[in-house]
């Protein structure tokens, strides 16, 4: 397949104007006839020709201003039709199979319903288009099905007539007024339920909301969609206060789908969801899956303008839509529920996944540079550096002009297809920054590393910073970038800042002298995690424990404990620590976790991400070739000697945690998050006594998160209450798809030795099945991010994800090709492990057939 690059862009040569669609629906056989007007392109170079974008598409009939027409032929999957004048209208019939699309792109059946996903090239397979972002035209789409089969017909915009034929069919006309690129089209024909209800814009609009499931699951499904409803209300409102951006239709409809490849999409007026990110009750949904929820629903929403009215040029230019919308969702949150935790959550995905994906085989800039298949490039760089590189703006210029930068581009690209470059002007035009050599973050990939130097003379503290930008497969030669970094300088006589200052170091050294320490002051930097670098500090314990304690920034707090940790396992899994080395690391911290357990001050959803230990991935990503059994021992020690030490206390604190009662406050919530950790502790220092406290609250529990959390907890034991509650959890939710998933994400992920194996048991089990995405991802991305089996020493877990990949990729390859990163971590792993990795890649490889996504993932794999 052949490489694209950004820099070969060029305008489409012919305009859009108008796009009218024709749908004669069925689950087997769909047929639709497009019709285009089109005009030149006067800003493109003339062509005798229009070349329409087609995948797995035959023609039934071409037409050019009316008349049949067979002047025209396939190049390759494309129809190239030739034109001479300046304007014509072209007719295209094409039929199509959604029950036979099993890769869920273009129209697809699912459970009986019929749906579309076009995002990124998916289009092309419902019709013959130029299916390219910056190809904008206004649609017009009728929709013909059984009564029956399909009641409700939906489409984009606004309902513009609907009506009986009188044979058992019935049509609905839809018209969209916002000119949109082919990747917003959607359409969706079903039996489905509604939970409705409005908004008034701030301008006095009435929009009608409404969240679509399926009617055979009415009894349950329909009820869990209120929490989805409240936050779409939410984000409605956030929007216009802190962005100033109004909903511009008279309807918002999201429809819910049980097989979809990724979280949701925001077609214009008609976002369909992957059913995770809708449906939500206490009993169902744990306090993520909440959070999940609210925060997708606002995501997509969100896109409405950063995305929908302001769409990209080419698909290069993804971050321009998808990291400024995380961004938007991220701040969403925060608002919501609280900035603290919502910042730590949201750096430890980052770093847990994207830090891995900027220092292995796969990295790229967040505006990439060329690809072979933009589906690969829906990434965690694109999508979460994105966020932290526009994040890094608004720290260095404020909220409030940050504001006026986004105004500006908003007024200034309304209804264009725009350039990262676009948003990175409009922002220095309105905002005031100067971000020339900013520019940087966007073209080069790696994850900055910033050494830290802090030295004391006189009454002057000296803060020497040093950069370096790693070098990544296509980009040896990296420059320094501006690093943005607050800081705070503690003084050690009395435990206080004196405020907290923002530097940013713009060249490879820079140092920057702090006066009126009589003694070195404790440094604490990266507040906020202000930039998404890694900070390399030679920085005593007892600092570290200072700051876990007493730092006013609660990620910098964070951080401090984290930073402790990753320090002791590190060492002790990399060269080796003595017993008294070992005995010394797990004292400190000791003593900052026992701070944290008996702060009063704290709050315990605070309290409840000070006591997670670092996960496996990230600790790995600390080393240069890591020991995966070994860095796992010594956490899985050190989890075990803390449980040990800290038993009876954390019994204690379960109790009381245990007495608050559920609702989704803050209070309430963080109650559980402290429950949960507190049990996994427990387990890992007396498991007997784990295994009572989590077999009772797994039974008492009358929400998902406990149930969960103690479910969690216990399948990693070799108990005997492991086995009743499986089979109790599995009897309890038969039927409920979504928890059904948990019920294998929970088996595939968990400590048990045997998890393996386990893993190989379920993928016979009747629930599982490879058409469903979600399914798919629950036993084996579950499993393929649960290191120390996946990691296991004779390579079965390299061969058990090797195996799906290949049985999946002729299915679905976009998510097939999704499960190439985890053995393409080789180079990190130490030598005989990584081996077997390796071949596991090259028995890919030599596959016959292979689709264009895996085969580019598993080629920069093996690089
Ligand atoms: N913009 C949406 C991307 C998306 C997608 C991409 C490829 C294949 C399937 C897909 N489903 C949704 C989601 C978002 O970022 O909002
Ligand atoms: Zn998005």
């Amino acid at each position: 397949p052949p490489v694209i690059h950004r820099k070969d862009y060029a305008p489409f040569p012919w305009l859009l104007p108008a796009t009218h669609l024709e749908f004669a629906l069925g689950v087997e056989h769909t047929r639709v006839v497009s019709t285009l007007q089109i005009e030149r392109n006067p800003a493109a170079a003339a062509s005798a020709h229009i070349l329409l974008n087609g995948d797995g598409l035959t023609a039934v009939s071409v037409r050019v201003d009316g008349q049949e027409t067979s002047d025209w032929e396939m190049e390759g999957d494309n129809l190239r039709l030739n034109l001479s004048g300046d304007a014509h209208e072209i007719s295209i019939t094409t039929e199509i199979e959604p029950s036979a699309n099993t890769q869920l792109m273009g129209l697809y059946a699912s459970n009986g319903m019929l749906c579309t996903q076009c995002e990124a090239e998916g289009f092309r397979r419902i019709t013959f288009f130029p299916d390219r972002p910056d190809v904008l035209s206004t649609y017009t789409v009728k929709m013909t099905g059984p009564k029956a089969d399909f009641p409700v017909l939906l489409s984009n915009g606004n309902k513009a007539a609907e009506g009986d034929n009188g044979d058992g069919t019935h049509w609905a006309e839809w018209h969209d007024p916002w000119p949109k690129p082919s990747y917003l089209f959607a359409l969706v024909a079903g039996d489905l339920v509604a939970n409705t209800d409005s908004f008034t814009t701030v301008s006095g609009r009435e929009v009608d909301l409404a969240i679509y499931v399926r009617a055979q699951n009415d009894g349950g499904d329909l009820d869990r969609t209120g929490h989805a409803m409240r936050s779409l209300v939410k984000s409605m409102k956030w929007d216009e206060e802190v962005f100033g951006r109004e909903y511009d239709l008279d309807v918002f409809n999201i429809v819910a789908v049980s097989d979809f490849n990724m979280g949701a999409m925001e077609n214009k007026g008609l976002n369909v969801f992957n059913t995770k990110y809708v449906l939500a009750d206490p009993e169902t949904a744990t306090d993520g899956d909440f959070d999940g929820v609210e925060g997708v629903i606002a995501h997509e929403y969100f896109h409405n303008w950063s995305g929908n009215r302001i769409t990209c040029q080419d698909w290069f230019q993804l971050s321009l839509k998808e990291g400024f919308t995380v961004l938007r969702d991220q701040l969403f949150s925060q608002d919501m529920q609280g900035e603290a935790v919502k910042r730590i959550e949201d750096v430890r995905i980052l770093r847990s996944v994207q830090f891995p994906e900027d220092s292995g085989p796969l990295a790229h800039p967040i505006r990439p540079d060329s690809f072979r298949e933009i589906s690969n490039f829906y990434t965690a760089t694109v999508y979460n550096k994105g966020a932290e590189v526009i994040r890094m703006m608004r720290t260095m210029c404020g909220p409030e002009a940050f504001r006026k930068g986004t105004d500006l581009y908003f007024d200034r690209h309304d209804g264009e297809a725009a350039t990262c470059e676009d948003f990175i002007t409009a922002m220095e035009d309105g905002a005031g920054l100067d971000l020339t050599q900013f520019r940087l973050w966007y073209s080069q990939a790696g994850t900055p590393k910033v050494a830290v130097d802090l030295t004391h003379a006189g009454d002057t503290a000296t803060l020497t910073l040093r950069q370096t930008v790693p070098a990544t497969a296509d980009q040896p030669g990296k420059k320094p970038m501006p690093i943005p970094l607050k800081i705070a300088m503690f003084d050690r006589v009395s435990g206080q800042h004196s405020g907290e200052q923002l530097i940013v170091l713009k060249t490879d050294e820079q140092s920057f002298n702090f006066e009126g320490f009589a003694e070195k002051p404790i440094l604490s930097i990266n507040r906020g995690f202000s930039a998404p670098v890694t900070i390399e500090r030679d920085i005593a314990d007892e600092d570290l424990v200072f700051l876990a304690a007493r730092d006013d920034d609660p990620f910098a707090r964070y951080e401090a404990m984290q930073d402790l940790v990753v320090g002791h396992l590190t060492a002790a899994s990399g060269n080796g620590l003595d017993d008294s080395a070992r005995g010394t690391g797990r004292l400190a911290i000791a003593q900052a976790f026992e701070a944290v357990l008996s702060d009063d001050m704290l709050d315990d959803s605070m309290r409840g991400e000070l006591m997670m230990l670092p996960g496996l991935t990230f600790l790995m990503e600390q080393q240069l070739v890591a020991d995966p059994s070994r860095i796992h021992e010594e956490r899985e020690g050190l989890k075990a000697w803390l449980g040990a030490r800290f038993e009876d206390t954390l019994v204690t604190l379960h109790q009381r945690v245990s007495a608050v009662p559920y609702d989704q406050e803050a209070t309430s919530r963080g109650a559980r998050k402290v429950k949960t950790q507190a049990l996994v502790y427990l387990a890992a220092g007396n498991s007997e006594r784990a295994s009572q406290i989590a077999a009772a609250q797994y039974h008492a529990a009358d929400n998902m998160t406990d149930r969960q959390g103690a479910l969690m907890v216990l399948t990693g034991l070799g108990t005997a209450a492991r086995t009743d509650t499986l089979i109790d959890f599995h009897r309890r939710y038969a039927g409920n798809e979504l928890v059904v998933d948990k019920w294998f994400a929970l088996q595939a992920s968990s400590l048990h030795p045997n998890a393996i194996e386990h893993v190989k048991a379920l993928a016979q089990h009747k629930d599982f099945t490879i058409r469903n995405p979600n399914r798919v991802r629950s036993l084996y991305m579950a499993f393929a991010g649960n290191p120390h089996a996946f990691h296991a020493v004779d390579g079965e877990g390299y061969r058990l994800i090797a195996d799906l990949i290949l049985e999946l990729d002729p299915i679905n390859p976009q998510t097939a090709a999704r499960f190439v990163s985890p053995l393409g971590r080789w180079r990190r792993i130490e030598p005989g492990r990584a081996d077997l990795m390796r071949a596991e890649l090259e028995r890919i490889k030599a596959a016959e057939n292979l689709s264009r996504d895996t085969f580019e993932q598993v080629t920069r794999s093996l690089g």
